[in-house]
């Protein structure tokens, strides 16, 4: 089979291409009505072709082509404000809206986004990545635009899956009170990126499988024969109709919302009559409940028990992706693994991922103890604070969320876990530059948010033998929280030990010894450290490299040492400033080490927040690899030739 064959199911009929002719949705929007399935599916193509060559999110943008057409369709974007909830499903929409010429460049450096951004382009309102922002942004958009007394429409688009999280109920119950005129579009497709879980996931099963679903069939062709002169009070009519008739009073009627669907996410003929009279009509919150099917269109993302949703390069005939050849496991592996290992010597440890089993690693402890194991759906904050409560009862809870995600639950750390001495262990997964996620997921401030808090412990692996040993030390750790921090992607090939070993609280370790140079690196940056080490060492300057382990409590006596038996002092870590560097730096200023002509520079992320690159380029133009070590130590005493030539 060829390639052409490969996508000849979404592109069956052979047309002129119209995508050609729609740079923007004004474009879009000369088109004949009969023409937009045409259109879909040459658009489903494009972004097949697109992501195999780029990799990035692709099942949730194939389940929305249908909807995105529809909604530039019948919307006057960007004056109609159009809010995609997460952004991961925007592809599409970035085709449609004059970027198409740069579609092949997503989630590469200097190109496009894999997340709407604000700055990227004036069709996209609010900038996303992490989930369930998006009602709540459009409440906003919605409130401003009446109090300047303008007329344009608020569309927020949100998943199945961002419906889980408390934020996007803080949203719909203030949009009900207020009575604003703001449509969300509901994307059921039945999927987070695991299977969804909770209540509510329940709930939607049941509205989409209800009689209603099979009733609005016809709906849209209904609607459709209504309008003209008549349409208002006909219109109004018929979805008083089908409400009533499928299911009474819904969830979300009782917020405030009037509540139109499900309506069948991939037919344009009946989301087309519907979005127009929800536009010409609606004068307050409505949501419009739409199913759609996560990777639809794409055999093999259709296969997929993840529909496809982050992948990387792949085969467009086969659906094989890309794997990049690893001499290593990787570090989530290795944390599951560990954590696996610590939970069968230990019965009170109990794992929690908020709706990331799969990225954390956790799917492991849950085959292996799926009692003691939680996803509570996308609800960061529900999730410390529901470890905080099996903690009081004596129970060891992991609570994994990536660096990013845990910003979002920040009070509940401090309030629910810090603030009662609770011991809640947190493995912070993503610590550090991501790759091509990008800046809304870079792991940059968990050091400075943890470190701050009284009583808290933290830590950072250095490799991933000690990242092993952090588990255990963790799950011997009953005193109070305990945060260790790892990265995104492959451990650095150092054997690991059969079981972890119990690390003593707040002691570092000296990795190699020298008389003038001090590297001391807290996390990954160990390597580079020790390659930085070895250059230095070559050009004369005799250099030490210590692996912190602990940001808090420091390792005081460590420091002490360093700062007394040398010239300069570099700490390196992958966080931002106010991270351990600052807590050494607080920590040499009250000892009066800084007073004796000590050189000490700290090393950290820059103070910008940093656009999706390589990894490597990420880290060179940080000053963080082993080449930007060596040229601060050169700076620091003066060797500007040297420093240069580095
Ligand atoms: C606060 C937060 N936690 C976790 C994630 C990781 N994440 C990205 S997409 C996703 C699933 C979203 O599901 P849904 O809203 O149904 O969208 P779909 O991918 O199914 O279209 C999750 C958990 C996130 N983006 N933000």
């Amino acid at each position: 089979m060829n390639k052409k064959q490969a996508l000849a199911p979404v592109n069956a009929k052979l047309h002129t291409p119209l995508l050609d002719k729609v740079r923007i949705p004004a474009d879009l929007r000369t088109l004949d009505e009969r023409h937009l399935p045409q259109l879909a599916s040459e658009l489903r193509t494009e972004l097949i072709d697109a992501v195999s060559h780029t990799g990035g999110h692709l099942g949730a943008g194939l389940g929305v082509v249908e909807l995105t057409v529809a909604l530039h369709y019948v919307f006057n974007t960007p004056d109609d404000r159009l809010i995609w909830d997460v952004g991961h499903q925007a592809y599409p929409h970035k085709i449609l809206t004059g970027r198409r010429d740069r579609i092949r460049t997503l989630r590469q450096e200097g190109g496009l986004s894999g997340f709407t951004q604000r700055a990227e382009s004036e069709y996209d309102p609010f900038g996303a990545a992490h989930s369930s922002t998006s009602i709540s942004a459009g409440l906003g958009m919605a409130m401003a635009r009446d109090l300047s007394g303008g007329r344009n429409n608020v569309i927020a688009v949100i998943g199945d899956g961002a419906m889980s999280a408390g934020m996007a109920y803080e949203a719909m119950n203030n949009a009900g009170a207020l009575d604003a005129r703001l449509i969300v579009i509901l994307n059921d497709n039945d999927m987070s990126i695991a299977p969804p879980t909770g209540a509510m996931s329940a709930y939607l099963a049941r509205l989409a499988s209800g009689k209603t679903y099979l009733g609005l069939r016809d709906f849209g062709k209904k609607l459709t024969s209504y309008l003209g002169e008549r349409a208002d009070r006909a219109i109004k009519r018929a979805v008083e109709h089908a409400r009533g008739y499928v299911t009474g009073g819904t969830l979300f009627e009782e917020m405030g919302f009037y509540h139109i669907g499900p309506i069948d996410g991939h037919n344009l003929e009946h989301l087309i009559p519907v979005l127009k009279n929800v536009r010409d009509n609606a004068d307050g919150p409505v949501l419009i409940h739409v199913v759609t099917q996560k990777g639809k269109g794409y055999g093999p993302a259709e296969a997929a028990a993840d529909k496809y949703h982050g992948v990387n390069k792949f085969d467009v005939i086969t659906g094989a992706q890309a794997k990049a050849p690893a001499n290593a496991p990787s570090y989530t592996k290795v944390f599951a693994e560990s954590l696996v290992q610590e939970g069968r010597e230990d019965d009170r440890i109990v794992a929690i991922t908020a709706a990331m089993p799969n990225g954390t690693g956790l799917d492991l402890f849950g085959e292996a103890f799926p009692s003691r194991t939680f996803d509570v759906g996308i609800a960061e904050q529900h999730a410390v604070t529901f470890a905080a409560g099996l903690a009081t009862e004596g129970f060891k809870p992991f609570a994994a969320i990536y660096s990013t995600f845990l910003q979002r639950a920040y009070d509940q750390v401090v309030h629910d876990v810090a603030i009662q001495k609770l011991p809640v262990r947190f493995p912070i997964d993503r610590a550090g530059f991501v790759g091509a996620d990008g800046a809304t997921h870079c792991g940059a401030f968990d050091t400075t948010f943890l470190a701050t808090l009284p009583g808290f412990v933290v830590m950072a692996a250095a490799d991933e033998a000690e990242l092993r040993n952090m588990v255990r030390t963790a799950a011997s750790y009953d005193e109070g929280p305990i945060a260790f921090r790892y990265p995104r992607g492959n451990g650095v090939g150092v054997d690991l030990p059969e079981r972890g070993s119990v690390l003593e609280i707040g002691k570092g370790r000296i990795v190699r010894e020298g008389t003038k140079v001090a590297l001391l690196s807290f996390g990954t940056r160990l390597q580079d450290c020790l390659a930085a080490a070895e250059e230095l060492g070559a050009a004369g300057l005799s250099t030490t490299v210590a692996d912190a382990r602990f940001a808090k409590p420091l390792d005081e006596d460590l420091i002490r040492r360093l700062a007394r038996s040398h010239e300069v002092l570099v700490t390196v870590e992958e966080g931002a400033v106010g991270g351990f560097a600052s807590h050494v730096l607080q920590f040499l200023a009250h000892e009066g080490l800084l007073e004796n002509g000590l050189k000490v520079r700290p090393l950290v992320l820059p103070d910008t927040f940093v656009d999706h690159a390589k990894p490597e380029k990420m880290y060179a133009d940080a000053g963080l690899d082993a080449a930007g070590i060596v040229r601060t130590v050169f700076v620091a005493l003066g060797h500007t030739a040297s420093a240069q030539s580095a």
